[in-house]
């Protein structure tokens, strides 16, 4: 899966989180300004699928949560270390960025990719 070994780099520059309860708050793509950022996963089928915003750009030692509600299992890998489940369903997938750079990512399920901006 070449979408897989292009985020393979990320390694030691993502941390996990340790997954909390806490309700996700209104869509903040793009705030840079805030110090959580959320990304969901948006389309009907093979083709639509999509993460939104596709290109996230935040400050070091900021979080991203990714949370979907799909009709298709999907996942967010950054690399064999990195990842969420694979699921239709996940409510609060997230990692704090340490480093500065460009993180990507992929649903290994279907290919689609997304980009993390750590400036
Ligand atoms: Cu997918």
């Amino acid at each position: 899966m070449p979408a897989h070994t292009r985020a393979i780099f990320v390694g030691a520059a993502v941390a996990a989180v340790a997954a909390g309860s806490a309700a996700l708050g209104p869509d903040v793509a793009g705030a840079a300004k805030k110090h959580t950022h959320h990304v969901t996963i948006k389309g009907t089928d093979f083709a639509s699928y999509r993460f939104a915003p596709k290109k996230l750009t935040i400050k070091k030692g900021q979080t991203v949560h990714w949370s979907w509600n799909s009709n298709a299992s999907h996942n967010v890998t950054f690399s064999a270390t990195k990842h969420s489940a694979t699921a239709s369903q996940v409510t609060d997938f997230k990692l704090k960025f340490k480093k500065k750079g460009t993180f990507a990512y992929s649903c290994t399920v279907h290919g689609f990719t997304g980009k993390i901006v750590v400036d």
